[in-house]
């Protein structure tokens, strides 16, 4: 941890002097991000509360975080994107105008970190060589977020020495919203209690974050959904490429031949257990790229390559257990940040469905003495986990390549428990991007309370584009034009969570998808076997690799069938989604949608 500045950048320098001048720190800290610098930080909040260093001979260099109560989650309704008019922003996004909403930040941040330190951490996003590789600053007064900002970015002197005396970078403000009076005691979790007071701002015109009142990952790691996703779209899109809410995984043949993939889900769908998937079929592996996020370009041999702009897993605990993502849990053996999960009394975490037993007793997300007896959940539904993508077993050593890998396939998905076929095929990019379009998942009793919902969350971007979804939609299409067409990724549709009339699953999922995905690599090779129906290309019922399945014959016919009449009612429920976008809707989507309609008599 440095006292004194690390750059002779004019714009840094200036910039975090008036930020200075504005929140009225005791102290600036330029972090450089060494490993005794996060030590110290570490030290620091043990001995703060917000931090319980977990046992070290089980649970080497990694800690338990707790937050407040009000802090768990993003917050939505509380994220606006101030572009210069409410009409970029679309419908999808709350809106605020942009010379208020700096004014009232301005106000809020004013004297916001006095008796705190303010950390300034230089970060990129992407591989420091990338052609599209970001910079950002951050300024927080949250060690916890420096801890967290070293695990998830490349952070640090490095950062500092690209930008270089006249480099660019992005702006990213963050406070806890939690100024001390001279005497008073901090808290073990700082921050803005009042939902209605906590505010994720982006400015995409110029562009910057300002982010207030929340220390949770989400709204306060101001690289990921802030940077990588909300404003990294609206730059991709001027600058010609994609930022996705993807994982990308590399899946390799017996015979050793390379498919990477990149998938989009919706939350609570599955991305990090499919992005470290153990393949069920003999000789087939996977190697994991990234979780969360894809920035997609258009590569040097004209494919579309991709590459995760992160280095670390933002994981949620519950349900990571050895039989669901056995890779996440060494993944986060040690050196990780736990936050919000149980707390065992010989100093090791536990959350819900970890597939090991409870302790008989412990701590809970909130602090307190807890048995399973209690009935209440130990760990918070959105628990985390923060661990080093290179802790992965199976990360790819390609993961950090600055050119990104070529993709054969790019797979939409959701929970959906009727309807959609457990895999389909797009007839071509316009009908690929189509089915992005058209992505969704229906909530189940357990998640909200209420079963059979059906949220549509267009290419699981709802919550992360940065402008009017219309135009994204059109920005996606482009790639046809952008590239020879032969040289796309095949595009398709999955769902895991088809179920049958009485209920159950009918696909046992997690290692099992890998029979899915070899099909769609058959596919990309010209031979795997396939109908043509209304909705795309579906896999004949011998086309799946079910050896070792038992008695699959029945569920795969249910698992693959297309049935009219309630593609029907999806049609309609998509094109009503579609109404939202207005004149913004590309013609070629309207198309898509008669087409379908058409096909279904
Ligand atoms: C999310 C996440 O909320 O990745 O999508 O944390
Ligand atoms: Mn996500």
């Amino acid at each position: 941890m440095a006292e004194k500045s690390l750059t002779t950048n004019k714009a840094v320098l200036n910039w975090v002097d008036e930020m200075a001048k504005l929140c009225q720190p005791d102290k600036v800290f330029w972090c450089t991000g060494s490993e005794q610098e996060n030590q110290s930080l570490c030290d620091l909040m043990v001995r703060a509360g917000t931090f319980t260093k977990l046992n070290e001979k089980l649970r080497p260099g990694s800690y338990l975080a707790r937050s407040h109560p009000s802090d768990v989650a993003r917050v939505e309704d509380r994220t606006f994107i101030c572009s210069k008019t409410k009409e970029e922003a679309g419908p999808t996004n709350h809106w605020a105008d942009p010379t208020e909403m700096r004014q009232k930040m301005r106000a809020l941040f004013n004297d916001c970190m006095k008796g705190r330190t303010m950390y300034v951490i230089p970060f990129a996003m992407g591989p420091l060589n990338s052609p599209i590789c970001k910079v950002g600053i951050e300024i927080t007064d949250s060690p916890y977020v420096v801890v967290n900002m070293r695990i998830m970015t490349r952070m640090g002197q490095t950062v500092m020495d690209k930008l270089g005396a006249d480099g660019h970078f992005i702006p990213c403000m963050h406070s806890v919203g939690a100024p001390l009076q001279p005497g008073q005691q901090d808290t073990p979790w700082p921050c803005e209690p009042d939902p209605q007071k906590k505010y994720i701002i982006h400015f995409p015109d110029e562009p910057s974050v300002w982010s207030y009142g929340s220390g949770y990952g989400g709204n306060a790691l101001l690289g990921k959904k802030c940077l990588a996703l909300r404003l990294a779209s609206v730059m991709a899109k001027r600058e010609g490429w994609m930022a996705e809410h993807m994982l990308i995984l590399c899946l390799a043949s017996p015979a050793g031949k390379k498919y990477y993939i990149a998938a989009a889900f919706p939350s609570a769908c599955g991305k990090t257990n499919l992005a470290m998937m153990q393949p069920t079929l003999p000789g087939w592996k996977v190697s994991t790229l990234g979780d969360d996020i894809a920035w997609i370009r258009v590569g040097k041999g004209g494919r579309l390559c991709a590459m995760n702009p992160e280095t670390g897993f933002f994981g949620v605990a519950p349900g990571t257990s050895r039989k669901s993502n056995p890779h996440a849990l060494t993944a986060c053996a040690k050196n990780t940040i736990f936050t919000n999960v149980v707390l065992t009394p010989d100093g090791d975490i536990w959350w819900e469905d970890m597939g090991v037993p409870a302790p008989a007793k412990g701590i809970d997300w909130e602090g307190n003495e807890w048995t399973p007896a209690s009935g209440k959940k130990g760990a918070h539904p959105n628990s985390r986990f923060t661990a080093p993508a290179a802790q992965c077993p199976v990360i790819d050593p390609d993961w950090q390549s600055a050119e990104g890998v070529p993709l054969s396939a790019i797979l939409f998905g959701g929970r959906r428990p009727h309807t959609i076929p457990l895999v389909c095929e797009a007839f071509d990019w316009e009908h690929g991007v189509f089915m992005g379009s058209a992505c969704g998942s229906e909530t189940t009793a357990a998640a909200l309370g209420q079963s059979g919902v059906l949220r549509r969350d267009p290419f699981a971007m709802l919550p992360f584009c940065g402008y009017h979804m219309g135009d994204y939609f059109a920005h996606w299409l482009s790639f046809a034009q952008r590239t020879d067409r032969a040289k796309l990724p095949r595009v398709y549709f999955v769902n895991w969570f088809r179920k049958s009339a009485d209920g159950k699953f009918l696909w046992p999922g997690f290692g099992e998808n890998s029979r899915v995905l070899k099909w769609i690599c058959e596919r990309v090779e010209g031979t795997g076997k396939a109908q043509r129906t209304p909705i795309g290309h579906v896999p004949t019922p011998d086309a799946l690799d079910v050896t070792g399945l038992n008695g699959m014959a029945d569920d795969l016919k249910q698992l693959l069938a297309v049935d009219a009449a309630s593609w029907k009612k999806e049609v309609e429920d998509v094109a009503a989604n579609h109404a939202k976008f207005g004149r913004r809707l590309p013609k070629a989507l309207n198309e898509q949608l008669d087409g379908l309609r058409a096909r279904l008599g």
